[in-house]
Order: C-alpha cells, then sequence, then structure tokens
C-alpha cells in the first residue's frame, strides 16, 4: 500500500476587488484543516489568488500583468518565473511535503478567444492573456508515487491523461474555473457542466488507470456563477468524494497509488495492448474528415 492522504481544497468565490491579502488567510485555513485531518497532499484551484479574470476585456496591459505572479516564495521556481519574463502562462507547480518545487506545468488547452465578443453572454478571454504552455504534459516522481499536472480545459482532452498514462502516471492533479452556463449556448446550465466535469475526470482516470484530483475555483464573482463539484477519481473511474457547496470546501481521501498496478496490468496493458500503427491520426494538426458525397 502506498497511501497518500490528498486533500481537495475547492474554494469559494474570489471577487474582482479583492487582493491576495484576503484570499491567502482562506487558503491556509483550508491548508490547516487539511493537516489536522491527515492530508499529504493538498490541491488547490486554478487561479486560486485571484477572480476568474479573463472574463473582463482589458486593452491596459499594466492592468492584465497585475494578475500574474512574478514570483513564488520558493527560489526554485524562479527560473520559471524569470524565464517567463514577458511571458504569460497559466501556470501551476508541484511542491513535496518540504515545500521543495518538484514540477511545474503551464495550462495547454486554452479554450475561449482575443477579441472582445459582444455576442457572448461573458467574455472568456484566456487566449488573449494566456499564451498556450510549453511544458508538454511532464510527470515527476514525488512521495512515493508518480504525479502530473493538469488545468482546466486540459482535462477535456483524452490527450492531456493519455501522454501522462504512457508515462505511468498515479495520480493527477489539477485545478478549474468553469462558467456555469455556456455563454454561448444559454440552454447549457450548471447541470450540464457539472456532468461534463465528472465525465472528463473519471473517463481520464479510468483510461489510464490513474487517481485524478479535480479542485474548483466556485460560486458567484461578481454576479458571473462557477460550477463546484470538486472531485476525487479512484483509478477505477469511481468517484470516492465530491464537493456539495459551492465554497471553500476540503474534500479528504486516503489514495491508494498501489491500486493503479490492476488497470495498467490488465485491460490497460499499454506495452501489449496498444496498436499505435493505426494511432498517427492523433498527432495530426487537423482531422481527415472524409469529402462530401457526391
Ligand atoms: N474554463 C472552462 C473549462 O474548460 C469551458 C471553459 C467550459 C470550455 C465549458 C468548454 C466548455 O472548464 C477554463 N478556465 O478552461
Amino acid at each position: 500500500m502506498r497511501i497518500i492522504t490528498v486533500a481537495a481544497a475547492q474554494m469559494g468565490p474570489i471577487q474582482r476587488a479583492e487582493s491576495r491579502q484576503t484570499v491567502i488567510p482562506r487558503m491556509i485555513a483550508l491548508m490547516d484543516e487539511a493537516k489536522a485531518r491527515g492530508a499529504d497532499l493538498i490541491v488547490y484551484p486554478e487561479l486560486a489568488l485571484t477572480t476568474f479574470f479573463p472574463r473582463w476585456y482589458m486593452e491596459d496591459q499594466a492592468e492584465v500583468d497585475a494578475w500574474f505572479e512574478r514570483e513564488i516564495p520558493n527560489a526554485a521556481a524562479m527560473p520559471l518565473f524569470a524565464r517567463a519574463a514577458g511571458h504569460h502562462f497559466n501556470t501551476c507547480i508541484l511542491t513535496d511535503k518540504s515545500g521543495k518545487i518538484v514540477g511545474k506545468y503551464r495550462k495547454t488547452h486554452l479554450p475561449g478567444h482575443s477579441e472582445f465578443d459582444p455576442e457572448r453572454a461573458f467574455q472568456h478571454l484566456e487566449k488573449r492573456y494566456f499564451e498556450p504552455g510549453d511544458t508538454g504534459f511532464p510527470v515527476w516522481r514525488t512521495m512515493g508515487g508518480i504525479f502530473g499536472m493538469a488545468i482546466c480545459n486540459d482535462r477535456r482532452w483524452p490527450e492531456t491523461y493519455r501522454v501522462m498514462g504512457l508515462q505511468g502516471v498515479e495520480m493527477v492533479v489539477l485545478g478549474y474555473n468553469t462558467p456555469s452556463v455556456n455563454p454561448q449556448n444559454s440552454e447549457e446550465g450548471p447541470s450540464r457542466r457539472l456532468f461534463h466535469n465528472r465525465l472528463s475526470v473519471q473517463s481520464g482516470a479510468y483510461q489510464n488507470a490513474t487517481w485524478v484530483v479535480a479542485v474548483a475555483k466556485a460560486g458567484v464573482e461578481d454576479g458571473f456563477p462557477l460550477i463546484g463539484g470538486s472531485l476525487i477519481v479512484d483509478p477505477d473511474g469511481e468517484i470516492v468524494a465530491e464537493a456539495r457547496t459551492e465554497g471553500d470546501e476540503l474534500l479528504v481521501h486516503p489514495c491508494d497509488l498501489d491500486a493503479t498496478a490492476f488497470g495498467k496490468q490488465t485491460i490497460f496493458d499499454f506495452a501489449s495492448h496498444r496498436r499505435v500503427e493505426h494511432y498517427g491520426l492523433i498527432t495530426s494538426r487537423v482531422g481527415a474528415i472524409p469529402p462530401p458525397e457526391e
């Protein structure tokens, strides 16, 4: 048994006017609760320090830059930020129990758009403010297992999990900020969003025999609702813990990394069951849709 007791630290809304100084005590309170409940690892959401600012159209670069961190307290991460000088990535880091930076990941799949779109109920300007990540989907050996990371929209793409699955990942941790309604389809509300959230995370976990911990920033930010639904899914695709509120809420579960072995050795024994000679299209840039019928 290789137990990692994980705390999924769902956070409620952060209003645009709030400073990081009001948010950090909430994060520390969740960390204190996680420690009291015996957690080895705590996972925070995407944009855990700020509101989901890509919903706002901004033209002043200084105003945009203010939403980004230039450094984090650990010097080891400085190369990440130094190299990023002038770049804007949606970034997350993995630290071990000593607080040492083990890994850094930059969000690969950026949804939304880059120019103001009057047709939308609200903006989603990730392509305006972030560059696509350049890290790929690495995994790292730490805390007795193999860990990987993703951010938000990445969780909807099977490629995200498969690339880490092919590297033997045993736990994927990710955060998300997901609007409760579709700005381009008012018919699609929170229940459909929560359905897709579960579907994406459970599929990724099952199809790669890995734990997945997905953590929301939830609730209403300046009138714009975000789904909660943070969840911990086991390597068989079962949800073992799920948030019930849209506020600060901690999920804690003892995850046995050895539980990933059965799936990796049987149905998803990649070495013996995959047929890579048929998968070429997956790395092609566009689909190969057949021409219209004569
Ligand atoms: N947010 C959303 C997400 O992928 C989205 C955007 C919602 C895209 C629903 C498609 C459908 O969960 C972020 N920040 O990626």
